[in-house]
């Protein structure tokens, strides 16, 4: 194992929110983020570089050990799993909530319910959990769009504010999850780097402290 440390940020909303907590912890990357097509950049410190990369994309690089360290919403770990990862630290960012959702006012008709989400695995444990039987369909995005056209009774999905679902007839029906930003960790990089990632998270701990 390297003496680097390679830390796996989400790219998309996370990523703004991310930045300056690590500004804070000691870490800027040495260009740019947003202005460049690179995915992977120096920082001010030389042992610390850092990978922009698809939010769900994130668990796989920090479990295989390609990255050290990463940065995912809850809702990602939930749904890929927490096989080889510490989630030492919630950087309490980019707050949400997974929730199943229909149109308004609608009663969900057929006896086996059909639910259209992109996170699969997490709606059909829900489902099972409640006693629900649940056909669950894999969409990739605008799941907002599904009841609409009739392509499901409800949604399992990512709100905030709840505008998107108003805007779309829909409501906010069951809370699954409530939903933040967490720092995750390789397991064996914890034991092996443990003198270098100690630091860095006592820094990132105490950034997100300020912040309260
Ligand atoms: O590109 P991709 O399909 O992966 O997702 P994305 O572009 O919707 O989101 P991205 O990649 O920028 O960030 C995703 C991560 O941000 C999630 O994993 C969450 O942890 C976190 N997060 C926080 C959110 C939201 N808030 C959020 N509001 N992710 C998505 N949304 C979307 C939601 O999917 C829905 O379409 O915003 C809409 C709901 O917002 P309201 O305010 O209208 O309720
Ligand atoms: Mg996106």
């Amino acid at each position: 194992m390297s003496k680097q440390l390679i830390l796996a940020l989400s790219k998309g909303r996370i990523l703004d929110e991310t930045l300056p907590l690590l500004a804070d912890a000691g870490i800027t990357p040495a260009e740019d983020l947003g202005k460049s097509r690179k995915l992977l950049f120096d920082t001010n410190l030389p042992d610390v570089k850092l990978v922009v990369i698809r939010a769900t994309d994130v668990p796989t690089y920090v479990q295989l050990g390609a990255a050290d360290l990463g940065v995912a919403g809850k809702d990602v770990l939930l749904e890929h799993g927490a096989e080889g990862l510490y989630e030492p630290l919630d950087l309490e960012i980019a707050r949400c909530k997974l929730m199943t959702a229909g149109i308004t006012g609608a009663e969900p008709a057929r006896a086996r319910r059909r639910v259209a989400t992109k996170f699969v695995g997490v709606a059909r444990r829900w489902y099972a959990e409640q006693g629900i039987q649940a056909e669950v369909i894999k969409l990739y995005g605008a799941m907002e769009l599904a009841p609409l056209m009739n392509l499901a009774d409800e949604i399992v999905d990512i709100v905030d504010t709840g505008n998107t679902l108003r805007a779309n007839g829909m409501e906010p029906r069951e809370l699954i999850a409530e939903v933040s930003t967490r720092l995750v960790v390789n397991k064996a990089a914890m034991t092996m780097k443990h003198a270098r990632i100690k630091p860095l998270l006592e820094r990132l701990e105490a950034a997100v402290a300020a912040r309260r």
